[in-house]
């Protein structure tokens, strides 16, 4: 079933009842009302780095940049239980309105956010097992946000032109696999990995599963302008705005491990 952004979202429960649900994914983040827990531990990546990304496809997330197969020995601790990398994707804008994140903090949207989806590996074999359940995935939100003044520019920016060379090398396919040289997934990773929001919801696509336990870091990365206007066509088929409006809280808690 086909689904789409911008006046395509309020009907995406017709098909994929879970949209509707109480649990959605993004949110809006008020500062204000964040619940601190000092319990919160830094998040920890293991073997984040010299990732060597041996295969990946653009398999069916048609809506996303997406690389679907991750190197299983990824893992990210930090959180009661031990959860390895699936797949990663970034949500983004247009070129004429170039902020595209799903969630936001006080109302500020950032230009794009990066998400490295896990699965609960020491519950289920799988991502597929894991995808609908309620204690499946711990999702990791990196806010993307562009600089003009290229002297300050991190180590970010040489990680998404990697990407955008990946992409462009090979056609948007389902069954294309290719080998990647190493890739250090930390570059897209903000210093501080003890600063984040924390609460509980849901994929942020169709079917919406409210499978995901999610950090989002406080701190953005930040990569050139030229890069994040680039975005939009560093797939095959051009995607605009795939990224979903912030949902109601509910009766959530979000929590900030920072004060
Ligand atoms: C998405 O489709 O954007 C997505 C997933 C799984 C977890 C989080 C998320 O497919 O945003
Ligand atoms: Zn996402």
């Amino acid at each position: 079933t086909n689904w789409g952004y911008t006046n395509g979202e309020s009907h995406w429960n017709q098909h994929f009842p879970y949209c509707a649900g109480p649990l959605q994914s993004p949110i809006a983040f008020k500062t204000a009302k964040l619940i601190f827990d000092a319990s919160l531990r830094p998040i920890v990546l293991e073997n984040y780095d010299l990732t060597d990304l041996a295969e990946y496809n653009f398999g069916s997330f048609s809506s996303k940049f997406a690389f679907d197969i991750l190197p299983s020995t990824m893992t990210i601790s930090g959180l009661p239980q031990r959860y390895t990398a699936a797949q990663l994707h970034i949500h983004w804008g247009s070129k004429t309105s170039p902020l595209g994140s799903e969630h936001t903090v006080d109302s500020k949207r950032y230009a794009a956010e990066l998400h490295i989806v896990h699965y609960n590996s020491e519950k289920y074999p799988n991502v597929s097992m894991a995808f609908d359940k309620s204690d499946g995935l711990a999702v990791l939100g990196v806010f993307i946000e562009h600089l003009t003044l290229s002297y300050r520019l991190g180590p970010s920016v040489q990680a998404m032109t990697t990407f955008f060379h990946i992409s462009l090398k090979s056609p948007r396919n389902v069954t294309n696999s290719h080998n990647i040289p190493a890739f250090d997934i930390r570059t897209l990773m903000p210093q501080r990995l003890d600063e984040y929001f924390r609460y509980d919801g849901s994929l942020t696509t169709p079917p919406c599963y409210q499978s995901v336990q999610w950090t989002v870091f406080k701190n953005p990365i930040t990569v050139s302008q030229a890069q994040v206007t680039y975005l939009p066509f560093s797939i095959a088929v051009p995607l605009i705005n795939n990224f979903r409006k912030p949902l109601p809280i509910e009766n959530r808690v979000v929590l900030s491990s920072f004060k």
